[in-house]
């Protein structure tokens, strides 16, 4: 089979209409980034990319190097193109405005620039989330606001998962793609097209030491995996959980299952543990676009009406018919309230 680049991609789905030619830009940018993230994270201890930044971010955890070198990457690639009017990031409390001395478009742009960087130092699968949004008309100097857009305004989503593969997954409301990196070449070349994720699973993937803080119909839901063939599902599930969202996500994206960090008693105060713009909403965007669902328990991720450019919401998502038991039991024992 001839081997498509994303860049052939990209101008195969201008043509066709379905992307305009700064989004098209954008995406070639941030994947030329992610290249450059994924050689300083392949350096491992060689590269000194290791350990601790000694500094903290918005969300008061301590940075990995990776942490910082990535988020810096993904700004410097962005600064000069002329399609973004500013970025947001986890790493960053407020919004990134692009440089006056560099022309300004009409796309903003929200990372988690490495994702999963308590896994880096033990050299498992870490990566890059990010979305796109519309800046809206006649904004110049982007504030955080301007972001607070619903999942359902993306323009486009992906990740980039560091493993023993450099895969880009993308999606910009056309189905959701799959690429991966040639790294004699130096090119994303596209491994799947229009992926979708089997309505049904026997894989879930959930961070069991927090059994005892959720809430009711979590407990009920998961005891009635863990209860397998002889519970009332009527057969035996298999559990996985990598503790990097973007290696779980790229996993149901291969072969199907679900993903959950419900709210727990630890962090209910905070909405949850992952973030709506830059982890949950993209996620999102991949998975629907690839036939998968995802909620918070009780509403579709991509319906809220963000309130804030950090805010963090549960994440149920995958194959769409676990995901629609498990935020059926949170419904219903909602109501029973
Ligand atoms: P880090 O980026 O701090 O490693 O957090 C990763 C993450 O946000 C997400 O990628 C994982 O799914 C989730 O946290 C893991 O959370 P637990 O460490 O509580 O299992």
């Amino acid at each position: 089979m001839k081997s498509i680049s994303l860049i052939q991609f990209l101008i195969e789905e201008r043509r066709a209409g379905r992307i305009n030619a700064e989004l098209s830009l954008l995406i070639e940018v941030v994947a030329r980034a992610c290249k450059r993230i994924a050689v300083a994270t392949n350096k491992g201890a060689l590269g000194g990319v290791l350990g601790e930044a000694g500094t903290g971010n918005i969300q008061g955890e301590a940075q990995k190097k990776l942490d910082v070198i990535s988020n810096e990457i993904l700004l410097e690639a962005n600064a000069w193109g002329g399609q973004l009017a500013a970025c947001a990031s986890e790493e960053m409390e407020d919004p990134q405005p692009i440089p006056d001395m560099y022309p300004k478009g009409n796309h903003l742009l929200l990372f988690d620039p490495l994702d999963g960087s308590s896994n880096i130092d033990v050299n498992i699968s870490v990566g890059t989330i990010f979305s796109i949004l519309r800046c809206p008309d006649g904004v110049t100097e982007p504030k955080a606001e301007h972001f607070l857009q619903p999942g359902t305004t993306q323009l486009g989503a992906g990740y980039v998962v560091y493993g023993p593969a450099t895969v880009l997954v993308l999606t910009f409301g056309h189905g959701t793609h799959e690429f991966t990196l040639d790294r004699e070449v130096g090119s994303f070349i596209l491994s799947r097209r229009d992926i979708r994720i089997p309505e049904e699973t026997g894989e879930f993937a959930i961070n069991m030491s927090n059994q005892r803080h959720w809430e009711a119909p979590m407990q009920r839901y998961i005891g009635e995996l863990l209860a397998g063939k002889d519970g009332p599902r009527g057969r035996d599930f298999n559990m996985r959980w990598v503790a990097s969202m973007v290696a779980d996500v790229h996993r149901i994206i291969t072969r199907g299952g679900v993903f959950f960090y419900p709210l727990d008693a630890k962090i209910k105060s905070k909405g949850g543990k992952l973030r709506l713009m830059y982890e949950a909403n993209p996620m999102a965007m991949i998975i629907e676009q690839a036939g998968g669902a995802a909620t918070t328990g009780r509403e579709r991720i991509m319906g809220i009406q963000p309130s804030g450019l950090h805010q963090r919401v549960p994440v149920f998502l995958g194959s769409k018919k676990e995901v629609e038991v498990a935020t059926h039991y949170h419904v219903e024992a909602d109501a029973a309230v």
